[in-house]
């Protein structure tokens, strides 16, 4: 598994790439062949690692210092190659390389590329921890069956969720087909939908009564995010979440979860604009303070 030790490629946050003795493993996933309308998630990983090399190690809500852990960053073995792949084939990889994270005993953060990478992270995850929950940030609910031939397509992943047993909280969804609206209200999905929660705090308990308790494996799609926030991502729906509306949720999650693994995805980067990469890369430091930072206040 090739590391960040090749100069030609980004390390995270700047710092020194930590290869097998890394506390926290980005790994990352450049694939974009499903998405259906604006391309180029494939390229997100690499942006959001080059962003990250200006984000301050201090991370100055926790008061935690991202430079006290050891990261390595991992790529598919052919990133080439990985592009082209059957979404079932990359799938397979994903779930392969977040094996080995977990046998090496890391945490794994992924980053993607388009949403369907998740699913091999959360099934080397599920594998683990049976009682896995999910916390999906995500202006869709992708609850669609299969979409344009495949069961993972990015419109699909959190119908892979439900279908493996897992609970799922859903939060920023303000687009859905018909069929999935339906089946939302069949089995008595409670989607949080943006337009009752932007703003606002209250939801976090009930939020909290489903997934404490339980490993949670948090995934956000940055198209949860307005699109005035994060502009640069493939499918940019109006109505979305702040980047507090976000960050409040997330610190809350880490108080009082145990988050076994997250990814961030979907980010699609624009060549007039750096903002979408910088937030990202900003997001990543938070999550790793919020969800792991050694000795973080919880309860
Ligand atoms: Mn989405």
């Amino acid at each position: 598994m090739p590391t960040s030790n090749t100069p030609s490629l980004p390390t995270f946050l700047g710092l020194p790439d930590a290869g097998e003795s890394a506390d926290l493993a980005i790994v990352c996933a450049p694939y974009d062949l499903t998405s259906t309308y604006g391309k180029g998630a494939d390229t997100g990983p690499h942006a959001l690692l080059t962003a990250s090399r200006s984000v301050e190690t201090w991370e100055e809500e926790t008061g935690f210092d991202l430079e006290s852990m050891r990261y390595s960053v991992r790529w598919p073995e052919d990133s080439a190659g990985f592009r082209q792949l059957a979404p079932e084939a990359m799938v397979q990889a994903m779930q392969s390389l977040h094996e080995q994270v977990l046998d090496a005993g890391q945490i794994g953060l992924g980053l993607g590329g388009e949403h369907s990478i998740t699913y091999g992270q959360f099934a080397a995850l599920k594998e683990r921890h049976p009682d896995l929950s999910v916390l999906q940030i995500d202006a869709h609910l992708d609850l669609r069956d299969s979409y344009e031939g495949s069961r993972h397509n990015h419109a699909c992943i959190a119908a892979r969720f439900l279908e493996d047993g897992a609970d799922i909280v859903q939060v920023g969804t303000r687009s859905c087909s018909r069929e999935e609206a339906e089946l939302v209200e069949r089995q008595g999905l409670t989607p949080y939908w943006a337009r009752h929660i932007t703003g606002r705090v209250a939801y976090h308990r009930e939020i909290l009564e489903r997934l404490a308790g339980h490993p949670v494996f948090v995934t956000v799609d940055l198209d949860g995010f307005d699109p005035s926030v994060v502009p640069a991502t493939g499918t940019p729906e109006p109505g979305g979440l702040t980047w507090f509306d976000v960050t409040r949720l997330l610190a809350m999650i880490g108080r009082h979860c145990n988050v076994v693994g997250a990814d961030i995805t979907e980010l699609a980067p624009h060549d007039n604009s750096r903002t979408s990469e910088f937030l990202a890369a900003r997001l990543a430091s938070k999550m790793i303070a919020y969800f792991w930072a050694p000795g973080r206040p919880q309860s």
